[in-house]
């Protein structure tokens, strides 16, 4: 997992971040999905995924990710439109403490497919061999 800072191409009409495949994020975005509308209190995620790569920003508001990689957890929070947070696979992630305006938009590695996904703590262990 890494935070990275987008270039903010600032002007007296206001800011931009572009975001070009394999030069700004290490892979091609098959995929673009984005929340909003989070219901308060709600936590999201509790999976992790067997091959997926993300990137995710909070594009609007904020929210708060739990990293887990079977060892060390981490909460990271995004609240600029400009950082991405990077996910590699085998992380377990949960999204959490959204803001009322907060849209989190992601751009993924692969087409959504429901077998990538191990939604079961347990298993997840075991998938890491831990
Ligand atoms: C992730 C975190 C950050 C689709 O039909 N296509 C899609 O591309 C996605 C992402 C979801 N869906 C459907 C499947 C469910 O019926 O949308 C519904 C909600 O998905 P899910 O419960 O998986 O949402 P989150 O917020 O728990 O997790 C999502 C992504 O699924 C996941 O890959 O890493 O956001």
């Amino acid at each position: 997992m890494k935070k990275v800072k987008f270039q903010q191409h600032g002007d007296l009409r206001g800011q931009l971040v572009a975001i070009e495949e394999e030069i700004d994020i290490p892979f091609k975005v098959k995929r673009v999905y984005f929340m909003y509308d989070t219901v308060s209190g709600v936590r999201r995620g509790y999976h992790a995924h067997k091959n997926l790569k993300q990137i995710l920003f909070c594009v609007h508001g904020s929210c708060k990710v739990l990293l887990d990689d079977g060892l060390i957890k981490e909460t990271v929070l995004l609240d600029k439109p400009y950082e991405g947070l990077y996910i590699e696979n085998d992380i377990w992630r949960e999204m959490f403490d959204f803001s009322e305006d907060a849209v989190l938009m992601v751009l993924a590695s692969e087409h959504y497919n429901e077998l990538d996904y191990i939604r079961d703590y347990d298993e997840f262990l075991k998938y890491k061999g831990l």
